[in-house]
């Protein structure tokens, strides 16, 4: 059985590898190269081909613009199958984004620190590895470096994001607090994911105008991060984000110590990951939720709703134990009924939930391995091993899909997945999962 889907996986990989050197997370639907998708993907090709994982992260890394912004697409190709490509984002029209490849001119989690630590943790041939990581660990640490200097305005410690799609976490009801705040014009444009998906799985014409007129008012400003900090109407320090940078920082530094000097570069990175520590517990937690949550830096909130983004920073050793607890046992009440998978993407107790829509509801695998490292870490074993139990009998059962429904029966006798199939990141997590 493991076999099995070992090789299933590896054939989504495959198939989803393109000539430039680089993965897509899902044909069609997402033709291009994607930020956190690349370092999942790079993960799981770590198992069996350390060849091409390195390649993964070194095409993302060519594309970093030279301020040390990392862009969440990277557009490879010329490929129409997607909206908006590179011709509506236009990242020339910053004036120190890269030459050579259009891109957009938002950002992604950043997950390249502890991409290149498990890498590492991964390969066979160490020193070749650390070799590799040698060459590319500066361009990560300079993304680092960037927003320290460009998205924390107060100096807390804690990096704002400006549009939802650089959270990773696209539709989540979170950010319906902030919609209503905004009233933006009804755009004219042609959907392409609605011709890939069933409509009711993915965001709504009228989020689209939304997510559109963020990238409207970046652009009048030549995606300047002072006049974006000043102007973008959606300014959010989002947990999700916030633990993948503190976990990278760690990372970092773990990996700095293994090359040896770098000084400056080690200490920057531990004063930063210290106050980022702080901040992240004094101002992101809420006690009546007994979770972390999301900030509203523009209307100067937090935005009380759990998710599972709420959980993450479990993954980055930033709850101490007590807190830790308290996280696992929300964590249990709201989405752990025994009639679930774990770990829905919203709270299945909130009324904004919707089991088959995108990031509103549906089980994603990656946050499932981040949970899963974040659990064990914490000693929470036995629900650490029921996400990764879940995690794979979805996929076994449902597909190697982009997301899934977390109630055990949701009626459906011909159950899929939803969202777009051989997803890349599925595959290359379960090869993960399967192989601890
Ligand atoms: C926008 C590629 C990406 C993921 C995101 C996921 C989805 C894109 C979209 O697909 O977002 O970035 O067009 O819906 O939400 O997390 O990186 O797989």
């Amino acid at each position: 059985m493991k076999e099995t889907l070992i090789n299933k996986a590896k054939e989504v990989l495959e198939a989803n590898f393109q000539d430039g050197g680089f993965t897509i997370p899902s044909q069609g639907l997402y033709p291009f190269q994607w930020k956190w998708d690349s370092g999942f993907i790079a993960i799981g090709l770590s198992y069996y081909n350390i060849e091409n994982a390195k390649l993964e992260v070194k095409t993302l890394l060519d594309a970093q613009w030279e301020n040390g912004f990392i862009p969440h697409i990277v557009f490879h190709n010329e490929n129409d199958t997607y909206f908006p490509g590179a011709d509506f984002h236009k990242s020339e029209l910053h004036p120190l984004s890269s030459k050579r490849y259009k891109s957009t001119g938002m950002t992604q989690p950043p997950v390249m620190g502890f991409v290149l630590k498990e890498m590492y943790r991964i390969a066979e041939d160490k020193e070749a590895m650390l070799e590799f990581i040698q060459d590319h660990i500066d361009k990560v640490y300079h993304n680092h470096v960037y927003f320290y200097a460009n998205r924390d305005p107060h100096n807390e410690g804690l990096v704002y994001i400006y549009h939802n799609w650089e959270s990773g976490t696209d539709n989540s009801p979170v950010w319906d607090d902030i919609w209503k705040t905004m009233n933006p014009p009804e755009y004219t444009f042609e959907r392409k994911d609605t011709t890939h998906v069933d409509a009711s799985q993915r965001p709504s014409k009228r989020e689209y105008d939304h997510y559109l007129h963020i990238i409207e008012i970046a652009k009048e400003h030549q995606y300047n991060d002072g006049k974006i900090a000043e102007l973008s109407p959606f300014l959010v320090q989002d947990p999700l984000f916030n633990a993948m940078l503190i976990k990278s920082n760690e990372a970092l530094l773990e990996l700095y110590e293994l090359i040896g000097g770098n000084g400056a570069k080690k200490l920057f990175l531990t004063q930063w990951q210290k106050r980022s520590i702080e901040a992240f517990n004094n101002k992101l937690f809420n006690e009546e939720l007994g979770a972390y949550v999301h900030y509203d830096l523009r209307n100067e909130r937090q935005i009380c709703h759990v998710s599972s983004s709420s959980f993450s920073p479990l993954f980055a050793n930033i709850p101490n134990q007590e807190r830790a607890k308290i996280l696992v046992k929300t964590m249990l009440e709201k989405f752990g009924g025994e009639d679930k998978y774990l770990c829905a993407s919203f709270d299945p107790t909130n009324n904004r939930f919707n089991p088959r829509k995108y990031w509103r509801g549906p089980v994603w695998i990656n946050m499932n391995w981040m949970l899963y490292y974040g659990l064990k870490n914490y000693g929470f074993t036995d629900v650490a091993e029921r996400i990764k139990k879940d995690s794979i009998e979805l996929i076994e059962r449902d597909g190697f899909f982009e997301y899934f429904d977390c109630r055990k029966d949701n009626g459906e006798p011909l159950r899929t997945g939803y969202g777009g199939d051989n997803f890349s990141w599925s595959a290359a997590l379960l090869i993960d999962l399967l192989n601890n």
